[in-house]
């Protein structure tokens, strides 16, 4: 972004942490109202779980599920099922950051809400989201809005502080994309991992090529995350990537603020393609199992 323009809510600070460590947190950002909002679609999400026997276009079980005893793990695409998520993404409590980072024209790659739920949550392993969607630019970040205080024990976001200025790791399982790293192969040392913490409301931004993942929640208390993946509207994803767009009018139809454009940007940066694709398809729960080496 040009140097000149004026910020909207983020310090030369916070910027500065952002672009060396890849990662951002801001401590209650999003208001209680708004919180108190989602909680409530967040339930009518789980009744939906109940009677489902697997998966489906909408959630994704955990494996533990079972019909009368319902355990949700992740509404897939939250943006396109409520309001709620739709009006969140778009207002400036999401946007405003995001903008002060990749500048003002911005476009929703996708959205997800990882449950979490106290006593079995899920991990997820580590990966970049990188290395799922390689787009022509890297300037993509992920929004990580806090529904629940998140601390140490409850299965928080974690992340390689600096990772995003290093290599695309391999994403790989016998040749087959697995959604997950290695991170014995890495040279990345898991003492150096850091959790993204906060009250609830706050809001966690990582660079799309920042190394994450989290722990399973075994704690008594849940956390919920919902995630926006957010480009610069000059970033466009390769081909092979996993990307959820129909066609270039809907793909288009995903701007969330200022002007789309038919020119994108290049700009050079390590890319792994993630093909071919799993035998199993689904969410990156069921893509990560097929992992041979496991963190969490
Ligand atoms: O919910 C989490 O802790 C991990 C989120 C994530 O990285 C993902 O779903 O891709």
């Amino acid at each position: 972004m040009d140097a000149e323009t004026r910020r909207e809510v983020l310090s030369d600070t916070q910027v500065r942490h952002y672009r060396e460590r890849g990662y951002l947190v801001l401590e209650r950002r999003i208001p209680e109202d708004v919180l108190q909002a989602i909680r409530r679609e967040i339930a009518r999400f789980v009744e939906e779980a109940r009677g489902l026997t697997a998966s489906n276009a909408r959630l994704d079980l955990e494996d533990s599920h079972r019909p009368e005893a319902p355990r949700l793990r992740r509404v897939k695409a939250p943006y396109q099922l409520s309001s709620v998520f739709r009006d969140l993404a778009r207002s400036d409590w999401v946007l405003a950051p995001v903008r002060d980072l990749l500048g003002p024209n911005l476009r929703l790659h996708g959205s997800k809400l990882n449950m979490k739920a106290a006593g079995y949550g899920a991990a997820v392993e580590w990966h970049q989201d990188w290395a799922f969607y390689p787009h022509s630019n890297d300037d993509v970040l992920a929004v990580g809005v806090m529904i629940d205080d998140m601390a140490a024990e409850n299965g928080p976001l974690m992340v390689f502080p600096a990772s995003h200025e290093g290599p695309v790791h391999d994403h790989h399982s016998d040749g087959v994309f697995a959604g997950a790293m290695d991170l014995g192969a890495s040279a990345l040392d898991p003492q150096d991992a850091v959790m993204l913490t906060g009250p609830a409301g706050s809001i966690s931004l990582h660079h799309v090529r920042t190394v994450h993942g989290s722990a399973v929640n075994r704690s008594d208390r849940d956390r919920r995350l919902l995630l926006y993946e957010i480009a610069a509207a000059d970033a466009f994803p390769l081909v092979g990537s996993t990307s959820p767009y129909e066609d270039f009018a809907e793909f288009q139809s995903r701007m969330l603020c200022g002007q789309a454009t038919q020119e994108p940007r290049l700009r050079a940066a390590p890319v792994r393609i993630p093909q071919p694709p799993p035998a199993t398809q689904g969410s990156i729960y069921e893509i990560q199992k097929a992992l041979k080496a496991r963190s969490f």
